[in-house]
């Protein structure tokens, strides 16, 4: 057996079943993979009679899988039987095939040659990840580098260069256009962990909002050294689209809702008071483009408090910083510091006194919390940073493959399978 195979099978023999016990079933198991479905990453889930193959399994980042089996289907479906790697990978909105693909649903990374970018990764769940970005490397403490492996709850924030140009030197180097940045697990590449760095040329202004900045930039930094600011946030459960496939007779790639558990940052105390589940999830559907996980970015020296509204409709949830000053009280995972579902509401209090950035996410219910996606960052700004940096972006890399996440019970054909 190949060992690409074997690790397929393995995963999926260890992987928890909604109950959260061992599913053990690859012995029993009613459908086996192709060869084709394990070389784009899909897996076997469920156990016995319930086995079924699924493709959109769930490697994520920042809430959005873009699968290559389902891009590869979406050619096929049009005619183009043998799609090059670029086809398959690179938005083409000119549609020079006749079956244009969509850009991909993962956050795209955009700027200018020669100016300055941050990356900075934060990864939850129980895999490991190995960024990798295209035509560019980075000056990291071991040297030049250009892929960085990420453990469960790792950071790393220290991927920067010039777009288009050197980790040092602005001056043009690879150029303008779309390079690919992925996992390069190879299974994760394939099943959704990959994006498009848009390199635009050096003055272009295409793209930019009338601020000047990129979709998915990371915000303006609040607070200011030794000042205390009010945020407010509710954790709600809502379908996201997250995903796509092609559905049997289809020829087009249909974004697929999954039910997640997400913080959405709420704008006062006016908002927070009235805030109900429905709410919010009326706010986040008029932002889908552009949704991505909750990043509180402060001010090194900043005093925050944050405002905690649990709208789940029935799991507990907190929210648990790192790296800030905070009392025992305020770190998300006493009893004090857990907002009951339907309602409740918390407040914690943290210092940002050391800048970087930081995983920020529940610690009421873990495993099931941040399987479905209740995880933000914390993203502390010095202010050489903010001189230095011209293009700040965060990517979270994610893995969802939990049924649960998958919002489907073990044996229904839904939820994304195949
Ligand atoms: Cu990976």
């Amino acid at each position: 057996m190949r060992p690409l195979l074997l690790g397929l099978l393995v995963a999926a023999c260890a992987t928890p079943d909604e109950h959260g016990t061992t599913t053990g079933g690859h012995e029993t198991a009613t459908v086996t993979l192709t060869a084709e479905q394990a070389a784009f990453g899909c897996m076997l889930m469920g156990t016995g009679a319930s086995t079924h193959v699924m493709c959109n399994h769930g490697h994520s980042i920042s809430f959005r899988s873009e699968n290559l089996w389902e891009r590869h289907r979406a050619l096929a479906a049009n005619g183009v039987v043998e799609g090059s790697e670029a086809d398959l990978m690179m938005a083409d909105p000119t549609g020079h095939m006749g079956a244009a693909l969509p850009e991909p649903l993962t956050p795209m990374v955009q700027a200018r040659v020669g100016e300055r970018l941050r990356i900075r990764l934060v990864s939850y769940g129980p895999q490991i990840h190995d960024f990798h970005v295209h035509g560019h490397w980075w000056k990291s403490a071991d040297g030049p580098a250009d892929v960085r492996e990420l453990l469960p709850a790792q950071v790393y924030d220290g991927v920067e260069f010039f777009a288009g140009a050197g980790a040092e030197s602005p001056e043009p180097r690879s150029g303008p256009g779309d390079w690919m940045y992925h996992c390069h697990v190879e299974p994760h590449i394939a099943s959704g962990m990959w994006g498009v760095m848009r390199v635009r040329p050096a003055g272009a202004t295409d793209g930019l909002d009338a601020a000047g900045r990129y979709a998915l930039e990371l915000p303006t930094p609040l607070g200011a050294s030794g000042q205390t600011i009010d945020v407010f946030v509710a954790a709600v459960e809502t379908p996201l689209a997250i995903a796509r496939e092609v559905l049997p007779g289809a020829k087009e790639l249909s974004t697929v809702e999954r039910l997640a558990r997400i913080y959405v940052p709420l704008a006062d105390q006016t908002a927070f008071d009235a805030a109900t589940a429905k709410s919010v999830r009326g706010l986040l559907s008029t932002q889908r483009e552009t949704w991505q996980p909750w990043a509180l970015v402060l001010r090194q020296g900043t005093t925050v408090k944050v405002h905690l509204k649990n709208l789940l409709p029935d799991a507990p949830a907190t929210l648990h910083p790192h790296g800030v000053k905070t009392a025992i009280g305020s770190d998300g995972t006493t009893p004090e510091s857990v907002a009951k579902p339907g309602g409740g509401v918390v407040t914690y209090e943290w210092t940002a006194d050391t800048a970087g950035t930081w995983p920020l996410h529940d610690h009421a219910r873990t495993l099931e919390n941040l399987g479905r996606g209740l995880f933000a960052a914390l993203v502390v700004k010095s202010p050489e940073d903010e001189k230095r940096i011209t293009r700040d972006y965060l990517l979270v890399f994610h893995d969802y493959d939990h049924d649960w996440f998958m919002g489907f019970e073990p044996g229904a054909s839904g939820g994304g399978g195949h």
